[in-house]
């Protein structure tokens, strides 16, 4: 099995190599690509050190089975033709691809089997916020049909880079020293602020980040829900929270909620309020499960349920998941 990394030196490449290591995952070649800049950078993977090819319009990924792409949309685009013309398979984490018919999108909790038809050879990942809504949403649709969805993220600087991350920190020990804090991967200071904007505002008022929870949960869970969602960023590194509020077509009780969650894949329980047990990304961080707690009855519908999930945004939000696909790929063989 050939593997292969486009985008290594970023936060989800660097995770990917984590996750195929600890997962152990079954490959006997491992190639890494990247831009100029990182060519020639070298990762040790299973005690062999790997260096970074520059990612070119050429032969080298002739023999690839599975190229992880995390490298920008516009890289996506571009070189698709390249990885898959010779027969790999193409997982993509950017959102070039995400909604295209011949285009699986992939959150294995929910719709594993869609990776089998893609016809392109490229399999999607999701918006971070996507895979963590539907893998919690789905350990409810699997009891009752969720008829609507409103979500409000609380979203952590690494969504937007390693040097979104450093430049939080940096902002904390500017201020502590009475320094300007550098602004420059958000549109306003974000150490002591949250900022309601992720990527542009489209037409309607929504975010583009929102609209991709709108019409991506859709797609994956194969479903007419309706999806509202207000998408913030936060002072947190790593982990994404979102607090969700869902109506289904019956009642469903917290126990039957609690139950629900407590047996779906990929879900963990964080759920005891007496004892202030609740899921923050203080701690989650650098784990795979979705968390989800404070559980109970939505006073304001009385067919509606409301609860919070915490979820690493670079692994189940991006890196985890492309390997789950991967896997699963592998386990149908
Ligand atoms: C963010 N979901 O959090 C977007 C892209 N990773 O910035």
């Amino acid at each position: 099995m050939k593997i292969a990394i486009v985008g290594t030196s970023g936060a989800v490449g660097q995770e990917l190599l984590r996750v195929l290591d600890e997962r152990n995952f079954p490959l006997d070649e491992l190639l890494l690509f990247g831009s100029s800049r990182s060519a020639g950078t070298s990762y040790n993977f299973r005690g062999k050190q790997v260096e970074v090819k520059e990612l070119q319009h050429n032969d080298d990924f002739k023999d690839v089975d599975i190229a992880f792409v995390s490298a920008g949309g516009g890289t996506s685009l571009e070189f698709a033709e390249t990885i898959t013309k010779y027969g790999a398979i193409m997982i993509d984490n950017s959102s070039a691809f995400r909604m295209q018919d011949d285009v699986p999108l992939v959150v294995p909790e929910v719709n594993a089997e869609d990776a089998l038809n893609s016809p392109r050879g490229i399999i999607a990942n999701p918006n971070c916020t996507t895979a963590q809504l539907v893998v919690a949403l789905q350990a409810i649709e699997e009891i009752a049909h969720i008829k609507r969805a409103h979500v409000a993220t609380y979203q952590a600087a690494s969504g937007a880079g390693a040097a979104a991350m450093q430049e939080l920190e940096d902002q904390y020990k500017q201020l502590v020293n009475g320094e300007e804090p550098t602004v420059s991967k958000f549109a306003y200071q974000l150490a002591y602020n949250l900022i309601p904007q992720v990527d542009v505002f489209t037409d309607n008022g929504y975010t583009k980040e929102e609209m991709k929870m709108y019409n991506e949960t859709r797609k994956i869970m194969h479903s007419n829900i309706e999806v509202s969602a207000t998408c913030v960023r936060v002072p947190v590194m790593r982990a994404h929270s979102e607090a969700i509020w869902i109506e289904t077509e019956r009642p469903i009780s917290v126990e039957e909620a609690r139950e629900a969650f407590s047996k779906a894949k990929g879900v963990e329980v964080i759920d005891n309020p007496s004892a202030r047990e609740y899921p923050m990304p203080l701690g989650l961080s650098g784990k795979d499960p979705v968390y989800v707690g404070r559980i109970r009855k939505d006073l304001a519908n009385e067919n509606g349920l409301t609860f919070w999930t915490v979820s690493d945004q670079i692994r189940k939000g991006a890196a985890l998941n492309a390997v789950q696909i991967a896997e699963y790929l592998i386990s149908q063989r």
